[in-house]
C-alpha cells in the first residue's frame, strides 16, 4: 500500500510499537524516551550556544585531563537529570564524571546507562557537528573483570563500577544523537539500526531510515593524520596504500571532522573506515571504550559492519576501568578486515 504523505512515525510511536511487540519492556521505553528528551534539549542549547554565552571553556578539567567546555558541563547536567527523573535508571556513568553514580533509591529503577553527553565539543565554538552517545545495560553485580581494589571508594561506588564494567556484548541498546545541519537520532535495540530526524516544526523525532545497512566497502578513510609520524609502521603502510591511485586512478578520499558522531554517521551511510589508532604518545588511542567505542561498535554490527581494536572485536573487550581507552577501527566489513590484515 502507498504511504500517505501525511503518515509519519514518531520515535515515541515507534518505541510503543516495539514495546507492544515485546522487543523492549516498558521501563526501557521510558529510559530511551528520556534520553531523546535530553538530546532535544542539548540540540537547542548547541544551536543557541553563541547567543546565550555558552561557548568557551568552563575553567575546570575533567577526570581525563581535558578542558571542560561550558556546554560539556551543561549537557552532562541535562542528561543526568533527564535520566534520574525517568525513575527507571539505577546507575548512570558519564564520560564527564569521575565515577558512576547510583540514582537515589526513592526514584531508582534498574537500567544502567553509560553516556558521553557532548562528544566533539572542541567543535562547538565553530558551530561544527557534535553529538551525544549512549549505551544501556541490565544490572550485573557479578564482577566480570579485574577492576582492582580502590580503597578510596565506598561500597556503593564499588558496586556501581562493577555494574558498569560490562563488555559491549551485554549492551541492550545503543544510540547517538548528532547535532548538525539537522538533528539525527540513531538507535539500535538489537534488531537493526533506525534513524530519526528532529522535525523542528513538531519538535518530534520522526522515523526517516529503517534498517540501515552500511555498505560492504567504501573508499573514504577518516583518521587524524596529524598523528602520522607517531603511528606504527604497519599502520603507516596501510594509510600510504590507501593514497595510491592504483590502476583505477582513484585513491581513497580523506574526510575528518574530529567529532566521532559526525565521522561515524557519514561512515555508516556512505561506507569506508573511521580510525583512532594508538600512537607513541597515547598507547591506547584516545577514544573511550564505554562511552564511545562499545556503543558505536554495537550500532555498526547491527548495520552489518565491523568494530575492531585492530586485532579483536571491540564488543568482546571487558573494561577493567570505567574511563578505559582502546584503539578503534570501525566501518565497512571489507575495509576493517583489510586494515586488520595490515596490522596482523
Ligand atoms: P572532544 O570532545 O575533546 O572534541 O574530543 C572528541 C573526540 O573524543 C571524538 O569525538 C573525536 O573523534 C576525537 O576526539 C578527535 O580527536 P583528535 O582531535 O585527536 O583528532
Amino acid at each position: 500500500t502507498k504511504k500517505s504523505t501525511f503518515e509519519i512515525q514518531t520515535l515515541t510511536g515507534w518505541l510503543l510499537k516495539q514495546e507492544q511487540a515485546g522487543v523492549i519492556d516498558a521501563e526501557l521505553t521510558i529510559v530511551i524516551s528520556s534520553i531523546s528528551m535530553a538530546c532535544k534539549q542539548i540540540a537547542s542549547l548547541v544551536q543557541r550556544a553563541s547567543i546565550s554565552n555558552l561557548t568557551g571553556v568552563q575553567g575546570a578539567v575533567n577526570i581525563q585531563g581535558e578542558d571542560q567546555k561550558k556546554l560539556d558541563v551543561v549537557s552532562n547536567e541535562v542528561f543526568s537529570s533527564c535520566l534520574r527523573s525517568s525513575g527507571r535508571t539505577g546507575i548512570i556513568a558519564s564520560e564527564e564524571e569521575d565515577v558512576p553514580v547510583a540514582v537515589e533509591e526513592s526514584y531508582s529503577g534498574n537500567y544502567i546507562v553509560v553516556f558521553d553527553p557532548l562528544d566533539g565539543s572542541s567543535n562547538i565554538d565553530a558551530a561544527v557537528s557534535t553529538g551525544s552517545i549512549f549505551g544501556i545495560y541490565s544490572p550485573n553485580d557479578e564482577c566480570l573483570a579485574d577492576i582492582g581494589d580502590d580503597s578510596t571508594l565506598d561500597q556503593t561506588e564499588q558496586r556501581c563500577i562493577v555494574n558498569v564494567c560490562q563488555p559491549g556484548n551485554n549492551l541492550l541498546v545503543a544510540g547517538y544523537c548528532m547535532y548538525s545541519s539537522s538533528v539525527i537520532f540513531v538507535l539500535t535495540i538489537g534488531k537493526g539500526v533506525f534513524s530519526f530526524s528532529l522535525d523542528p516544526m513538531y519538535g518530534e523525532f520522526v522515523l526517516t531510515q529503517e534498517n540501515i545497512q552500511i555498505p560492504k566497502a567504501g573508499k573514504i578513510y577518516s583518521f587524524n593524520e596529524g598523528n602520522y609520524q607517531m603511528w606504527d609502521d604497519k599502520l603507516k603502510k596501510y594509510i600510504d596504500d590507501l593514497k595510491d591511485p592504483g590502476p583505477s586512478g582513484k585513491p581513497y578520499s580523506a574526510r575528518y571532522i574530529g567529532s566521532l558522531v559526525g565521522d561515524f554517521h557519514r561512515t555508516l551511510l556512505y561506507g569506508g573506515i573511521y580510525g583512532y589508532p594508538r600512537d607513541k604518545k597515547s598507547k591506547n588511542g584516545k577514544l573511550r571504550l564505554l562511552y564511545e567505542c562499545a556503543p558505536m561498535s554495537f550500532i555498526v554490527e547491527q548495520a552489518g559492519g565491523k568494530g575492531s581494536d585492530g586485532h579483536q572485536r571491540v564488543l568482546d573487550i571487558t573494561p577493567t576501568e570505567i574511563h578505559q581507552r582502546v584503539p578503534l577501527y570501525i566501518g565497512s566489513v571489507e575495509e576493517v578486515e583489510k586494515l586488520e590484515k595490515y596490522l596482523a
